[in-house]
This record gives structure tokens, C-alpha cells and sequence, in this order.
């Protein structure tokens, strides 16, 4: 027993106990039988069992914090872009190997038994990947963290593709429901909404507010065991569910209005109904704010439970025991909710909880974008959040007051720009100003995107707070990224460096000594072609569209947006098939353009460059004069599971933003820990990417941030660029014929009017030839097998930086200031 203190171990199966535990779960849990059992069912068995020691390990991490009541992160955010649990909960425990083998005794592969998940796309994109990345690595540094997100019923849609349009058909990852997500009614929250305010005489004879809330929604949460690398701490993430509160619908019903208090029902069901499917720019609807407020009331309530059941209603300790970061803007109204708690229902006066909300706050933002910053009218505010818009306005009156007129005396223009109310026709809340003001600690997410927020951004908040302002580089998981979705290269680097690489990556550099070994070289272009194999496969499956791993895999996966510049990878594809069609004999190695992208329903030019994309593809695949030279994929629902398929095969890594635009990325950490080589802008992470790889070993090209805005102050003219490049114009006149599209001329239009009367807002034309001259590098490059073998091995070996546990550690020591906190 004197393991089972330290290190979980007392825990540990063996593959005969985990064989019997699947069949007693599939007997007892599931009610079917070996013999008659479904694959959703073993797979549901296994996962059961599995529990069996995740929820284990739940008890004794929960008890321990209990017991030791150490500081923790309250990490909120409107998305958690899980993925699948299944492997990686078994990688985490140590288990995969022994499933793996227990399931083979049942005559069951675990690989097949794993694609019986569907994916819990609860979030966008690089967002809401990276607080599950967070959560990932918080569990793993034995932090004390809960996650908290919304129970979205329907994820992101699920995209078909139908004549090479996007269609977007309802997500429903949990309609036969998810072994991994355990409810607790005994934490019920219920949530006041609209209403108005009341002034009433409070106990000590002072002015109080009342809000008489206009109804109640109930809160119900989910939480989901985040198990860390070694299973010693499982933290939990918890979804909170929107009902309709029986304080609510009982009279109704009573009344005899059963229709009328379904129709309650439904209402406040609506709140989780559905994920917003956004990419960057706001929808500025009303049940956005109703779900952002919602789930921020719930965890903040929650958040005063917990503390209240050690501290009572002793606040001094608040600040020191609770820190919460706000993942983006999405959650800013937890800070005037809690100052409402704090003064309304709590009694504290207002420089108490304001010191509190102060120091508990910390804000990421994500997006340099203007419409990505959110903004709500002061008009929906006032219906929805009537007391909030009180506590905004104080807030705000104190800042400008006490810290604004100061620092510039009479400067009317400056308080304009800072205050949290924009003036107008429509008055409205800017949400980044009230993070800003209400945070400790600011930071952006790569360094030049930081040094972007502090200069660009918010300079004058960065003048009355240089020490507010601060960097973490993003991070990824090496455990999903690199162990389980790369089998065989993780075994490789096992093998290497030794298997501590999973909490240690820095460790692969040890690895660079060998990029030269021929040996090696072999053994890590074995794999990479392995995994291009398996790929192939799944392309044949998913769009019928035969592809050889001979060729080079070139590979852009993100969401659809004019910044990430799909479309600069698109006309440089025609510009390669027109090269070749004009000159039989233009060298190329064969290529193969892989996308993978979901555009918001809305956009209508991302979702032109989707069917752009497919109409080239149609075009080129089975154009039989360019000799399978080139071919052009596009991967149906883009997806977490997807990307765990996509990364391992990739041989060239797509980071083609505009400068200045992409706040860091995380892909292109990704597929550079899988051996890709990043063809890239200096823009977000590409920049540190290339610092750790060495910048020869990265085709970098294109203009960089100051020359994007040298380029737009003296006034950009796409036209020059147009008439000044015969190759580039030829391409951009393709749109008008009916080439791709035959006998529906024009119908492609739209994206070369963007790039030439819509003044090409992303400079997609001034980096065209320098993209082009990157391109030629990289086949040169692979022509050269031992050269492109030690450039993808530095690649891999030096992304140690971008392990998600940095970047924690990172948040804890510049932000969070936590102490890790074994779990016996
Ligand atoms: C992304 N933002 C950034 N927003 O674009 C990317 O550079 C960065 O690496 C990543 O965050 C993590 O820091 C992003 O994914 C969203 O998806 C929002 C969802 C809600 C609507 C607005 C966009």
C-alpha cells in the first residue's frame, strides 16, 4: 500500500481485470451480452470501465483539494472543443496498451472501437481547442482548475458538402448519449433574468438595490472528468445545461396552460440549445448575451458555494483562493455578475468588491479584429441585464473619474475611446474595455500579437497600466498531438530520447543530433509515408478522390476566413495547373492541396471559396494532360478527429495570414510537432515557430507586420499587382469564364472582385508572387530527400516550446500565481 499514496498506482489494471470489467459493464450497465453486443455498446462498456478508475481518481483529487484548500483557476469559457475522450482518457491513465489488448481478446480493435465516438464540438475553432489543450495540461501539472463552459445540446454543425457547396446539418453529439459526462443535481443553479431594479432602505439604513428578476432559468451542470497525463489529478469540466425553473412554469400549468408553459419550457431550453457558429465576427444577438450571461451567473454562484462552504461569509480571503480567467470577451459579464453578488446580495461596499473583482480577473484576448471585439447595445442590455447595466455605468464612471481625468485632464477624445459605453444612434457596451478595466492581467496569445494588443489595441490602457499587459504563447497537448494521434513516431522518439518526452518535450531536441543520420531519416520518412498511407485511404473513403502518398501532402486546416487566406492557396493551386498545362514540361514534384475548413453560415464569401475550392478540385483531379501532378482534397467536416488524421500525413503546413491578422495559431504547432514544414507569413506563432526551428528550415515569405502597414498607409491598389504579374492575372480572369463551373460562367466572380473592386483587404495579391517563389523552395526542397527529411525532423524536434503545460505554467507564473497540488 505504500504506492497507493503517491502515485495511483494501487489503481492500475491489468488487461485481464479491464477484459472483465468491458463484459460486466456491457452485461450489467448496457443490458445486451458479448454475442449480440453493438459497436456503440462495447464501445460505451469500455468507456464504463474506464470510469471505473477515472471516477476513482475524481474522489481522492477532490478530497484533496477539500483538504488543502489551495488557490484555484476557474477557467471560463462559451467553448471547449473536445474532441473525442476515449484515447486520450486511456492514454492519460497509462491504459491504452492494456485496452488494446484486452479488447483484442474480445476479438474487438480498439481503433475501430474509438471511431464509435462522435466528436464534442462544443467550440469554433482555435478558441475552444485551446481551453481543452488548457484543461488538458492543467490536470497533467496536478493544478487545481475547473473548466467552465455551456452544455451546448447541438455542437457546431456538421458540414456536407453538396455539389461543392458547404451545407450545415444539426451537430448532435450526445442523441444516444455520452458515457464521459456525469450530471449533478445537487448543484442546481437558478439565474435571474430581465425584470427591472429597485432602490429599497437596507438594514443599516443605506440605499440597496433590488432586482426583481423578470423569470428564472435553472441551471443544470454536467461535469466531465478531465483526467491529467499519469491519472494523479482529474479535474472536472463543467457544462452547464439551460431548463425551464419550476418557479416558472407551475402556475401556468395550474392555470390550465399546458401549452404556454411548454412554450416556457422550450424558451429556456433555447439557452443551451445551440453553439453560435461565429467565426470571428459577432451576430449581436439577444440569446448570445442570454448564454453568455447564463452560463457566467451559474459559475460564478457555483465558484461562491464552494468558497463559502470553507470560508463562510469571510471574504477576505476571495482574492487569494479564486482566480478566473475570461477566456476572450465571451465571458465579461461574470465581472459586473460578481460585483453584484458581491454588493447586492453579499453587502460588501463598493471598493471591497471592486478590489476583489479586480485582483480575481484576467482576460486572454484572442482577435485584433474590430468586429470580433463584442459590443451589445445599451437598449438590450437594460431588458435583459437591467441591474448589470447599473453596476457597467458605475464601474465606468469610477475609472473615468478617478483614473482617465487625471492622467489627461479635460481630454474628452481619449474618454470617449476608453469608456466601456460607446456613444452613437445605438449606445453600447464594449466588452473589451470592461475586461480591460476590470482585469488584473491582460495578455494576448504569441509575442508579436501581445506586443500588437499593447500598441495597437488598447495603448492608452497600456500607458495606465504597463504591468496589466502581458504575453503567453499558446500551447498544444504533446499528449493528443503527438502520442496519440502519431503512434508510430511517438514510438520512434520513445526509442530516442526515452518515453518522459509527453511531459517533457523539450526533450525531442535531443533528436536534431540525429536529422542528419541517414538511419533515421529513413526510419522517420517511414513513418511519415505510413501515416500519408492511411490518409490516402481515408480520402478515397470520405470523397472518392484517389490520391498518391507519393506526392507531396500540402496541407491548410483552419476555419474559413479572408484573413487566413484560403484564397491565396487557392489561385496559387490554378496558377501550378495553368503553369502546367502551358508547359507539359514544368517541374514539380506531384502535389497534393488538402483543405479542411468550415465556413460561419453567413459568410458568403468563405463559403464561395469553399465551392472554389471543390470546383477546382473537380477540374484538376480529373484533368488527365497534367499526369496526376496535382490534386486538390476537400475534407468534408472538418473536425478534432479529423485533424488527428490530417496532421501525422502532412508534409507542408499552410500558415499563409496576413501579417498581423492571426492572433497565434495552434495548428501550425501542431503540424510542425508532426514533422510538416511551415510555409508561412511572420505572423502570430509562425514567428516563434521559425525563432525554434531555425528560419532555413521554414519557408517564410511575405510581407511582414510593419510592411502590411506601410503598404496600407501610403494606400494599397490591388490593380497594381494585377496588371504588374501576366501569371496572376491570367488566374484572376478564370473566375469570369465558366472553366470550373462549365455552362454557369461567372459563378466564381465574386472572389476576384473582392481581390480587385473590394481592394483586397488582406493583401492577398501583394504576397501572391513571394507565396509563389515559397512554393518553388519547398519543391526544391523535397526533390532533395535527405534535405527535406532534416528540415521535418528539426521541424518536429524543436516544438518543445509549444507544449500547452508551458503555456500553463507560464499563466501560473505571470498570471494565476497557483501552487500545484498533489493528489495522494
Ligand atoms: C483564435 N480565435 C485565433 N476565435 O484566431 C487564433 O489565432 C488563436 O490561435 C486561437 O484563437 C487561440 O488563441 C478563435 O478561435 C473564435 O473561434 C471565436 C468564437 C466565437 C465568435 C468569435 C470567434
Amino acid at each position: 500500500m505504500a504506492t497507493k499514496k503517491h502515485t495511483g498506482q494501487d489503481l492500475q489494471l491489468d488487461k485481464d481485470q479491464l477484459k472483465a470489467s468491458i463484459v460486466r459493464h456491457l452485461r450489467s450497465t448496457l443490458g445486451t451480452s458479448e454475442q449480440k453486443a453493438s459497436p456503440d455498446a462495447w464501445w460505451k462498456a469500455t468507456a464504463a470501465a474506464v470510469n471505473e478508475q477515472v471516477y476513482e481518481r475524481l474522489t481522492r483529487t477532490q478530497q484533496t483539494h477539500f483538504k488543502k484548500d489551495t488557490r484555484a483557476i476557474h477557467y471560463l469559457s462559451a467553448e471547449f472543443l473536445m474532441g473525442r475522450l476515449t484515447s486520450n482518457n486511456l492514454h492519460n491513465l497509462s491504459l491504452y496498451k492494456v485496452c488494446e489488448e484486452a479488447l483484442a481478446d474480445l476479438g474487438l480493435d480498439l481503433t475501430d472501437l474509438c471511431e464509435q465516438e462522435p466528436d464534442m464540438a462544443l467550440g469554433n475553432g482555435g478558441l475552444g481547442r485551446l481551453a481543452a489543450c488548457f484543461i488538458d495540461s492543467l490536470a497533467t501539472l496536478n493544478y487545481p482548475a475547473v473548466g467552465y463552459g455551456i452544455h451546448y445540446e447541438h455542437g457546431l454543425f456538421r458540414q456536407e458538402i453538396q455539389d461543392g457547396r458547404q451545407i450545415e446539418r444539426p451537430d448532435s453529439w450526445r442523441e444516444y448519449g455520452n458515457p464521459w459526462e456525469i450530471c449533478r443535481p445537487e448543484s442546481v443553479q437558478e439565474i435571474p433574468l430581465y425584470g427591472y431594479v429597485e432602490t429599497v432602505f437596507g438594514d443599516n439604513g443605506g440605499l440597496k438595490k433590488v432586482w426583481h428578476a423578470g423569470r428564472k432559468i435553472k441551471g443544470v451542470p454536467w461535469d466531465i472528468p478531465v483526467v491529467g497525463f499519469g491519472g494523479h489529478t482529474v479535474n472536472i469540466l463543467r457544462l452547464w445545461e439551460s431548463r425551464a425553473s419550476e418557479f416558472f412554469d407551475w402556475d401556468v400549468f395550474n392555470a390550465g396552460g399546458y401549452v404556454n408553459s411548454q412554450a416556457e419550457k422550450a424558451q429556456a431550453e433555447t439557452i443551451s440549445k445551440v453553439l453560435y457558429p461565429n467565426d470571428e465576427t459577432d451576430a449581436g444577438k439577444e440569446l448570445r448575451l442570454i448564454q453568455q450571461y447564463f452560463f457566467c451567473a451559474c459559475s460564478i454562484k457555483d465558484i461562491m458555494r464552494r468558497y463559502k462552504r470553507a470560508h463562510g461569509n469571510d471574504f477576505s480571503q476571495f482574492a487569494a483562493q479564486i482566480a478566473i480567467q475570461l477566456n476572450d470577451t465571451h465571458p465579461t459579464v461574470a465581472i459586473p455578475e460578481l460585483m453584484r453578488v458581491l454588493v447586492d446580495e453579499e453587502g460588501l461596499n463598493w471598493d471591497s468588491a471592486w478590489s476583489i473583482c479586480y485582483h480575481v480577473f484576467s482576460y486572454t484576448n484572442h482577435t485584433l479584429l474590430p468586429e470580433a471585439l463584442e459590443k451589445w447595445s445599451v437598449h438590450l442590455f437594460e431588458k435583459v441585464l437591467p441591474r448589470h447595466l447599473e453596476v457597467i455605468y458605475e464601474i465606468n464612471a469610477r475609472f473615468l473619474d478617478e483614473l482617465v481625468e487625471p492622467k489627461w485632464p479635460g481630454n474628452d477624445a481619449i474618454k470617449a475611446k476608453l469608456s466601456i459605453i460607446e456613444e452613437g444612434a445605438v449606445r453600447k457596451v464594449r466588452m473589451g474595455n470592461l475586461c480591460v478595466i476590470g482585469s488584473s492581467k491582460v495578455n494576448g496569445v504569441a509575442e508579436i500579437h501581445s506586443k500588437l494588443v499593447k500598441e495597437d489595441l488598447f495603448p492608452e490602457f497600456a500607458q495606465l497600466w504597463p504591468e496589466k499587459m502581458c504575453n503567453v504563447t499558446n500551447g498544444v497537448t504533446p499528449r493528443r498531438w503527438l502520442l496519440a494521434c502519431n503512434p508510430e513516431l511517438s514510438a520512434l522518439y520513445d526509442d530516442a530520447v526515452g518515453n518522459t518526452w509527453p511531459l517533457a518535450l523539450d526533450k525531442l531536441r535531443e533528436v536534431v543530433k540525429s536529422a542528419d543520420d541517414p538511419q533515421f531519416q529513413q526510419k522517420f520518412m517511414a513513418i511519415k509515408r505510413r501515416n500519408k498511407e492511411k490518409l490516402v485511404k481515408v480520402i478515397k473513403a470520405e470523397t472518392g478522390i484517389e490520391v498518391s502518398a507519393e506526392a507531396i501532402f500540402d496541407v491548410q486546416i483552419k476555419r474559413l476566413h479572408e484573413y487566413k487566406r484560403q484564397q491565396l492557396n487557392l489561385i496559387h493551386i490554378m496558377a501550378l495547373y495553368r503553369r502546367l498545362l502551358t508547359n507539359p514540361d514544368y517541374q514539380m514534384h506531384p502535389r497534393v492541396f488538402i483543405f479542411g475548413s468550415k465556413a460561419a453560415p453567413g459568410y458568403k464569401l468563405a463559403k464561395d471559396i469553399i465551392y472554389a475550392i471543390n470546383k477546382l478540385a473537380d477540374r484538376v483531379n480529373n484533368d488527365t494532360r497534367i499526369q496526376g501532378k496535382l490534386k486538390v482534397v476537400f475534407m468534408p467536416n472538418y473536425r478534432v478527429s479529423l485533424a488527428e488524421k490530417l496532421i501525422p500525413a502532412a508534409d507542408v503546413s499552410e500558415q499563409i495570414s496576413t501579417a498581423g491578422y492571426e492572433a497565434s495559431g495552434t495548428g501550425n504547432m501542431k503540424l510542425a510537432l508532426n514533422g510538416a514544414v511551415t510555409i508561412g507569413t511572420l505572423d502570430g506563432a509562425n514567428i516563434e515557430i521559425a525563432e525554434e526551428a531555425g528560419a532555413e528550415n521554414c519557408a517564410i515569405f511575405g510581407l511582414n507586420v510593419d510592411e502590411v502597414k506601410t503598404l496600407k498607409a501610403r494606400g494599397y491598389n490591388p490593380y497594381d499587382f494585377y496588371y504588374g504579374n501576366s501569371e496572376l492575372k491570367a488566374v484572376l480572369d478564370w473566375f469570369d469564364t465558366d472553366y470550373f463551373t462549365p455552362g454557369r460562367p461567372g459563378e466564381l466572380a465574386a472572389i476576384k472582385h473582392s481581390l480587385l473592386e473590394g481592394g483586397d483587404p488582406y493583401l492577398t495579391l501583394a504576397d501572391f508572387h513571394s507565396y509563389s517563389e515559397a512554393h518553388k523552395l519547398i519543391d526544391t526542397w523535397y526533390r532533395d530527400p535527405a534535405l527535406w527529411a532534416r528540415k521535418a525532423i528539426i521541424n518536429s524536434a524543436t516544438m518543445g516550446k509549444f507544449n500547452s503545460d508551458r503555456s500553463i505554467q507560464d499563466y501560473v507564473d505571470r498570471i494565476w500565481k497557483l501552487t500545484n497540488c498533489n493528489v495522494g
